[in-house]
């Protein structure tokens, strides 16, 4: 298969999808076939089924074609009412996911399935909610800590707390813009409000409740799920790792872990080490019990525990049809409901376990948090016994697999940093190394590559792409979700990748002990980058807007996305987008997006579809902003 042919960067995907097509079985390839060409109103943004009257499609054209729909709402309203409901769809998807640990943090105690294993982050956030913690046992702090998360879900006065971290310049900004965002819920539920037929019909206005409720993701619900997991679950630590369907064992009972709730796998991962089920796991014959990880379920997994990543997000049928998984367990998000057909037509079981996220066709298997332990045990205990049920000849382990290194929470970073620290002048414990070394100009700057993968591109070829360009051009490059997977496949979370890094991103590496990618978590923990980012402008004086930084998302498809890269700019760094979101039909929505938006946050949005010209936008924006930096220092 040509180059141009292949679907991923990776070979091993064409020869499952061969497989696939031998035995009869769809994928999302076959289906993208049959849609034959996408609705070019829906693509644009132009269609508005908010109320009965419609739906209204209205021509992207100006003078040509119905320009109002019923009740007059032009294109420019649609597309921004649109693109705030995505907004609001992805930072509800965040957050309530963070609500949940938040239960979890809630119920934690001693003796119970979750505990409290980083105290010392249970203190700090304590103590910056005003928390009494002398004296006080563990989990009274942690239960109360929980109970002021769970309000800031819902609270009726005042904003949210978080935002008080970003720098001065930044909150200043948020305020006189008056998107300082209020509850997380309400945030949510005002743009659905506002959305409503008959509201908010002003692109700008729709822009500015976009970007209040994106904050509440950014600096509300997804920076609690960051928190709170590290909280309860532990602060990650870098691990060795592996990456790529290869990770999959033929004599081993394989679980495929997806999705994005950690309160889950945690409990797997217990449970698969529990000496009951190792027992069952030798009374089927089989040689052990081999979790892998995918989407961000992967990341969590791996950031805390070194699980191996089969995979990322477009892989999950891939993962199936390789006939060697007992059971795809999944909780919640960027699950294919495809996947009941798939495993129907293997031994595989797929187990849902979320209210939240039911799928026809799967085995529910209902978790509950109060018996954690003993609910992940049941779902372990389906999957060993599946394992006598595996057709020996419909199995196929692709031999691929890479070496990763995971897991750099902000904690570790700076703990890396602190390795350059000459501890007779300067503190430890602070982002100074990075701060000079980009002041300096030693670092061109830094790019966090984040998102999913599309079917629009060839898979992962704009991740690594881009990854592969900034990096010999001395830019550092931080990732999350199945951008940092994609990393890990193609080799780039590894050291041996410091070779292609430019000179000075290579010394940096070396004197530091890092890779050129680093790993920095799941989808929620891209709050760990703008918390990162923000320590640097506050280091040097500066706001984010002035710092060489960038936000990136070469192959984005989900609507978490479209709200990450709206807190992203709202928080002053740019961001490139390798997909272009359904806009298109309003040249005012556009220009709000990649032009006047800059007047308001200081950043601006960056669309190109070809990644090498993006890769050259990005290097080029870099350089722009260092000149403005070297004169404001
Ligand atoms: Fe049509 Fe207006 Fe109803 Fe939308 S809100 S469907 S544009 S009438
Ligand atoms: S999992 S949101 S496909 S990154 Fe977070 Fe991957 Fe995108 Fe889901």
């Amino acid at each position: 298969m040509s180059e141009e042919k292949m679907v991923s960067l990776n070979t091993i995907d064409d020869q499952l999808i061969k497989k696939a097509a031998d035995e009869g079985i769809e994928t999302m390839w076959d289906r993208k076939k049959a849609m034959k060409a996408p609705c070019g109103f829906g693509e644009k943004g132009v269609c508005c089924r908010i109320c009965g009257m419609g739906p209204c499609r209205v021509s992207p054209v100006a003078g040509k074609g119905a320009q109002k729909g019923i009740c007059g709402a032009t294109a420019d309203t649609i597309v921004a009412r649109n693109f705030a409901r995505m907004v609001a769809a992805g930072t509800a998807s965040h957050s309530d996911h963070a609500r949940d640990i938040a239960h979890v943090l809630h119920m934690a105690s001693r003796d119970g399935n979750y505990q409290v294993q980083d105290e010392k982050k249970l203190i700090a956030l304590a103590q910056e909610w005003e928390v009494p913690t002398e004296g006080r046992d563990i989990y009274d702090v942690a239960h109360e800590v929980a109970e002021i998360a769970l309000n800031e879900f819902g609270k009726p006065f005042g904003t949210l707390r978080f935002p008080d971290r970003a720098p001065a310049p930044r909150r200043k900004i948020w305020e006189e813009l008056n998107i300082m965002p209020r509850a997380i819920d309400r945030e949510i539920a005002t743009i659905m409000h506002s959305t409503h037929m008959g509201c908010t019909s002003d692109a700008e206005s729709l822009l500015r409740l976009s970007m209040r409720t994106s904050l509440a993701n950014g600096w509300g619900g997804s920076m609690l799920g960051t928190e709170l997991s590290d909280i309860v679950f532990g602060t990650s630590t870098p691990r060795m790792t592996e990456a790529n369907l290869g990770v999959l064992e033929e004599k081993q009972v394989n679980i495929l872990l997806h999705g994005h709730d950690p309160c889950l796998s945690e409990m797997i991962v217990a449970a698969a080490q529990d000496p009951e089920m190792i027992k069952l796991t030798e009374e089927v014959g089989a040689e052990g019990i081999n979790l892998a990880g995918m989407c961000c379920t992967g990341n969590e997994v791996t950031m805390r525990h070194g699980v191996k990543i089969a995979g990322t997000f477009y892989q999950q049928e891939l993962a199936v049809l390789t006939g060697a998984i007992e059971a795809v367990i999944v909780d919640v998000q960027c699950i294919f409901p495809s996947l009941a057909p798939i495993t129907d037509c293997y031994h595989t079981k797929f187990i849902t376990t979320s209210p939240k996220a039911k799928i026809t066709g799967a085995t529910h298997i209902e978790f509950n948090e109060e018996k954690a332990l003993e609910s992940a045990k049941v779902i372990v205990r389906e999957a060993i016994e599946n394992y006598k049920n595996r057709k020996q000849d419909k199995v196929f382990i692709p031999q691929s697999k890479a070496q990763a290194i995971t897991g750099y929470s902000n904690e570790a970073v700076i703990k890396q940093l602190d390795r350059v620290v000459n501890s007779n002048i300067d503190p430890q414990g602070t982002v100074k190394p990075l701060a000079d070394v980009i002041k300096a100009g030693v670092l061109r700057g830094a790019a966090g590559i984040v998102g999913c993968n599309n079917i629009k591109t060839k898979h992962e070829y704009s991740h690594i792409e881009i990854m592969k360009k900034l990096i010999a051009n001395d830019v550092i490059v931080v990732t999350t979700g199945c951008a940092a997977q994609a990393a890990a496949k193609a080799g780039l979370l590894s050291k041996d990748a410091i070779k292609l890094a430019g000179k000075g991103l290579q010394a940096v590496c070396e004197l530091v002990d890092i890779p050129p990618v680093i790993h920095l978590g799941s989808c929620v923990d891209n709050t760990r980058i703008i918390r990162l980012v923000s320590a640097v402008s506050e280091h040097l004086g500066v706001d984010n807007s002035d710092l060489p930084v960038v936000g990136v998302a070469p192959e984005w498809m989900s609507e978490k996305a479209v709200a990450i890269g709206t807190y992203v700019v709202s928080s002053g760094i740019d961001v490139f987008l390798g997909i272009t979101p359904p806009v298109t039909g309003s040249p005012e929505f556009v220009d709000l997006l990649t032009n006047k938006i800059e007047d308001m946050t200081g950043a601006k949005f960056f669309i190109d579809e070809n990644p090498l010209t993006l890769a050259d936008k990005i290097l080029e924006r870099i350089e722009e902003k260092r000149t403005k930096l070297e004169a404001r220092l």
